[in-house]
């Protein structure tokens, strides 16, 4: 019997790396849907720490000098997102990061990778996903952070993103896998390439099925492994999720993505979590952190499987 799971919530109440505004009301909408009591039901504690604070979103075109919009305030919360993390983490705590936009996982992985350095253990991140997330100021279309924190945690861009570690780059490409993509800008895919990234797109899915994708992903998860998820709420299909400022359709069903977060628990290895990029101004009645909730009681264990009773 392994101890009971402490869980931390950790808001970040930030749109700041989106182009759409919203994503900061990311955590509450989770609230409301009563994340907290979901998870208490299988069996963790729950220690809400509240919101992180930080800078509002100035808004405007990309800085001349990093080639993303509103630089300084991106990186104001992802130093403030690793500090909380690391903390949680110390604290022998398993941190629940509550986004905000994506670029925060920049924040949250960096103190994730400097902690695995610590402690010895072998670091898989799983980046469950629409988008590669992997341009760099120089190759987005955009300036918006949100399409960045792979390349910032594989290196890239701006040393002070690349750097927040306090090593770079923070996650060497083996560690890294990618699940769910259907919409990659042509540089990210030779980006992707040259650092051998392991993607599943949802080609893979529709040829392999969500059950062989994540037998593979998930191969090499030992008991010796820290598993980090990136959950990116555009890797669901817009059908069932459409509260996300970037929706592309053609994304994982609700028994694919159930599957895929049934899977991932049973390895009994996930060590950290972020929930980005909902957006309650885009969702109808919050269904959509209603069904992020479902979702993450199955990550955490909650099995509806019917032998499970019988064997018991
Ligand atoms: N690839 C596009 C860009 O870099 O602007 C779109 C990125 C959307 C990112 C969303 C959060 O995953
Ligand atoms: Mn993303
Ligand atoms: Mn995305
Ligand atoms: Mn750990």
């Amino acid at each position: 019997m392994t101890a009971p799971l402490a869980l931390t919530l950790i808001g970040a109440p930030t749109d700041i790396g989106a182009s759409r505004l919203g994503a900061g009301m990311g955590p509450d909408a989770l609230r409301v849907a009563q994340l907290g009591p979901a998870l208490q039901r299988q069996g963790g504690t729950v220690r809400d720490r509240g919101n992180l604070a930080g800078p509002p979103n100035p808004g405007g075109p990309r800085d001349a000098a990093t080639g993303l919009r509103h630089f300084a305030e991106v990186l104001a919360w992802c130093r403030t997102t690793h500090d909380a993390v690391l903390q949680a983490l110390q604290a022998q705590q398993l941190p629940l990061l509550l986004g905000g936009d994506h670029s925060l996982a920049v924040g949250s992985i960096s103190a994730v990778a400097r902690h695995c350095r610590a402690t010895g253990q072998r670091l898989r991140v799983l980046w469950l996903d629409a988008h590669a997330d992997f341009n760099t100021p120089a190759t987005s279309p955009s300036g918006n952070a949100h399409g960045t924190p792979v390349a910032s945690l594989c290196g890239l861009g701006p040393p002070e993103l690349a750097r927040l570690a306090g090593f770079a780059p923070a996650l060497a490409a083996g560690q890294l896998c990618q699940i769910g993509l259907r919409s990659v800008d042509d540089q990210e895919k030779h980006l992707i390439k040259q650092h051998a990234i392991e993607v599943y797109d949802m080609r893979a899915v529709d040829e392999l099925g969500m059950r062989e994708v994540m037998a593979r992903a998930l191969a090499s998860v030992g008991a010796d492994v820290h598993l980090h998820v990136s959950f990116d709420v555009d890797f669901l299909d817009p059908e069932i999720a459409p509260g996300t400022g970037t929706t592309v359709r053609g994304g994982p069903t609700y028994r694919e993505a159930q599957l895929c977060m049934e899977m991932i628990a049973d390895t009994g290895r996930l060590g950290s979590l972020d929930i980005v990029e909902l957006n309650p101004a885009l969702d109808v009645h919050n269904q959509t952190a209603e069904l992020v909730v479902d979702l993450v009681e199955s990550l955490f264990g909650k099995s509806t499987l019917v032998k499970d009773v019988l064997l018991r």
